[in-house]
């Protein structure tokens, strides 16, 4: 590695250390003999040592014992919360210098790759659960910066369920399975979660973003990001600004629906998993613009909110994100266990520039990361595992405990000394050496919160009436299933008085889907956020319907065909979509070739019976008579079109394949591709004239681009 000579050295060698750093942990296998531990060659491994060879197995086998020892012991404690993740690798680049806002070194220089690694979650489910279970996504990157590793431990929802750390426990305790019979998994759709929001109003705007499309990502790397609290940055000079930081993914925020949802727990409970892993493979790198929000320290109580009040946000339209740099993701782990499973993240791990704030989510926050890697990871030097290393030099006077890694050399393990020539020596704030922020702190000691903690409802109003129609059906549906499974009548009484408060229409809503009587009276007014004298009542950047649209990046497209098909459809459609990120998948009956139109074999990537529609971003059914003929006597194929249709993705037919649709309970699917020209009807697009395909192919990848098309007519009646 190159020699570090400046704490903000600037050697791009350096800054891509990590993953240089990482290979001499690497073992690769191939043409090596396999070993014990010891280094000793193993001769055999298929039987154990007997006494006979029906005889009992001797206690002296000692590859037998060192092999099974270490199966016995391959597990570790899963974490408390956020046990279910993936992680990627890639890299960071500011795109200008912050250092009027900022010292922290790794956002000085452009030209700098800073080496990331970044770990996805669910919260609550186990690490064998479901990823698409409703839940708040975690996200969390390591920046190996120069300085010092920095972790910014965030979620994909901007706000939390509580505003003090010692209130943390019982969240986890009333959200996870119910503890007498550990029913249900990964889900919040219980008692237990519900008695406890009922009974906590500041959990109320986080509970209407946990029913939102914002629980249901359809790909981490279409997920917003966000540090939650607010810290300091610190330049220089010693001037401090408070600020939040964001992730801004650049193919927009996309969500599932929640019936695709647990359809997807069942197909293919990785689904997230391995849309990344395969993302990262194909060359379609998941990208974050990272943004910044920044206030002056003396508009520290402009706000009519707390700022240190997790429970809020600072409306972007009020405080402006201020996009300063990109993290693409562009390598997938060598290994689950080693690197995704290990990796150890804390908001405690700041590099000079980047301060804390009195928040008091964030203080507890402080305090637990450090100590729940004992339990996890089991030694006080979880830092020392290759994952957690950083690429800055680390000389200290801690030492040995568990699985203890350095040599530490020499006599003085202390400081002061003078055995050791005073080394390792203090770094002066102008060697990087990191200084606390003096913060001038005055209070009387109690257990309490400022004042503007207690306004519960003002922001999640804000939240609910930013969103669009679509969006706040799904959120309404979404709490009709989760109260529809709590038992306890009077929990679903006390959420619906809490959604009254938030606005009246809401309450009625969700009540007459629960068997609650709808509420009288309840908030009908706006509730503006106000910061300097501006205000706003609603928040477009609230609303996923906003997003950046277009790209198809990262899509999934079926194409549905058998025997016959027009092989040179599928080919140019198949060409343009790969061309343009997306894959696309030919599915049939049996794995294998079918025969397509030109008598030339078609591969099949998928059979039908391993997939279903909601595996998919989009549907193609091509033409070529046979095919066509053969897909509208199959159930499974009306069934996938049906549901496709159902769940609002645009569907793409050609040719005969037009007469597909015909066969299904899509409506209108009569006149579609007549009289020769591509039509569009929400998002199913059709061509029956062979001439069209090149405009067909464009108005379907504009289609797939748009995402979803909510506004259907008649989806209700489609069965599916
Ligand atoms: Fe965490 N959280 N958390 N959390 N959190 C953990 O640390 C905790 C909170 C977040 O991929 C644990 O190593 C407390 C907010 C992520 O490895 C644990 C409180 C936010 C991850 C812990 C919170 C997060 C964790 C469990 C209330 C968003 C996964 C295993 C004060 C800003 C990191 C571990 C990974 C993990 C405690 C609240 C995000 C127990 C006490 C707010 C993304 O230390």
């Amino acid at each position: 590695m190159a020699k570090r000579t400046t704490p903000n050295g600037r050697s791009k060698e350096r800054s891509n250390g990590k993953i240089k750093e990482m290979e001499p942990f690497r073992e690769q296998a191939a043409g090596e003999y396999l070993t014990s531990n010891q280094g000793l060659r193993i001769n055999h491994t298929d039987d154990s040592l007997k006494a006979g060879e029906r005889g009992p197995t001797l206690l002296e086998d000692f590859h037998f014992r060192e092999k099974i020892m270490h199966f016995d012991h391959e597990r570790i404690p899963e974490r408390v919360v956020h046990a279910r993740g993936m992680g990627a690798f890639g890299t960071f680049q500011v795109y200008e210098p912050m250092a009027e806002f900022t010292k922290a070194g790794f956002l000085q220089d452009p030209a700098v790759q800073t080496p990331v690694f970044v770990r996805f979650s669910t919260v609550a489910g186990s690490r064998g659960s479901a990823d698409t279970v409703r839940d708040v996504r975690g996200f969390a990157t390591k920046f190996y910066t120069e300085e010092g590793v920095f972790d910014l431990v965030g979620n994909n929802i901007p706000i939390f369920f509580i505003q003090d750390a010692i209130k943390f426990p019982d969240l986890i305790h009333a959200v996870k399975p119910e503890p007498h019979n550990e029913i249900p998994q990964a889900a919040t759709a219980h008692d237990t979660a519900y008695d406890f929001f009922s009974l906590l109003p500041e959990a109320t705007p986080m509970v209407l973003w946990v029913l939102s499309d914002r629980a249901l990502p359809r790909s981490v790397a279409m997920m917003e990001g966000f540090g939650i609290h607010t810290f300091r940055f610190v330049n220089a000079e010693g001037k401090a600004r408070f600020v939040k930081f964001h992730w801004k993914p650049l193919l927009g925020v996309h969500s599932l629906l929640w019936e695709e949802s647990q359809q997807l727990a069942g197909k293919d409970a990785d689904w997230l998993r391995r849309d990344l892993w395969e993302a990262i493979e194909h060359g379609n790198y998941p990208e974050f613009e990272f943004g910044v929000q920044m206030i002056e320290e003396e508009d520290e109580f402009a706000f009519n909110v707390d700022i240190l009040d997790a429970t809020k946000i600072w409306p972007e339209e009020l405080v402006p994100v201020r996009k300063i740099g990109k993290m693409t993701l562009d390598r997938n782990p060598d290994n689950f266990f080693a690197q995704t499973e290990q990796v150890a993240f804390h908001p405690g791990h700041v590099v000079p520039g980047i301060d804390f704030t009195d928040d008091p989510l964030l203080q507890g926050r402080l305090f637990s990361y450090l100590d729940t890697q004992l339990s996890r990871l089991g030694s006080a030097n979880f830092a020392e595992i290759p994952i957690n290393r950083p690429i800055s030099p680390v000389h200290n006077n801690q030492r040995d405990g568990h699985m203890r890694q350095t040599i530490n050399t020499g006599r003085a393990g202390y400081y002061p000394n003078s055995l050791g020539g005073g080394c390792p020596m203090l770094a002066p704030e102008s060697a990087g050496g990191y200084v606390s922020y003096p913060e001038r702190v005055n209070g009387p000691k109690v257990r309490a919160r400022g004042e503007q903690f207690r306004d519960y409802y003002s922001q999640a109003t804000l939240f609910w009436r930013s969103l669009s129609p679509t969006e706040q059906q799904h959120l309404v549906d979404a709490a009709h299933f989760e109260l529809g499974k709590v038992e306890t009548v009077a929990v679903r009484e006390r959420m619906v008085g809490h959604f009254n408060a938030v606005d009246h229409d809401l309450a009625v809503r969700v009540a007459a889907g629960i068997g609650v009587p709808a509420p009288t009276g309840g908030n009908t007014a706006d509730r503006p956020a106000t910061f300097k004298g501006k205000s706003v009542d609603r928040s477009p950047a609230l609303s996923i319907e906003h997003t950046a649209k277009g790209s198809v990046k990262g899509r999934r497209v079926a194409i549905l065909a058998a025997d016959g098909v027009d092989d040179t459809a599928v080919q140019a459609v198949k060409d343009v979509l790969m061309a343009a990120g997306a894959q696309a998948e030919v599915i049939a009956t049996a794995l294998g070739t079918i025969t397509g139109a030109s008598g030339q074999p078609v591969a099949v990537d998928k059979s039908a019976i391993t997939v279903a529609s909601v595996l998919y971003d989009a549907v193609f059914v091509p033409g070529g008579a046979r095919s066509a003929e053969a897909l509208a006597q199959q159930g499974d194929v009306i069934h996938f079109l049906n549901e496709a249709y159902k769940h609002g993705k645009p569907i793409g037919a050609a040719g005969e394949g037009v007469d597909v649709l015909a066969r299904t309970d899509i409506p209108g699917m009569e006149t579609a591709g007549k009289p020769g020209d591509v039509t569009n009807d929400a998002g199913v697009v059709a061509v029956r004239n062979a001439a069209e395909m090149g405009a067909f192919a464009r108005a379907f990848i504009a289609a797939i681009g748009q995402h979803r098309f909510w506004a259907r007519g008649h989806k209700e009646q489609v069965p599916a």
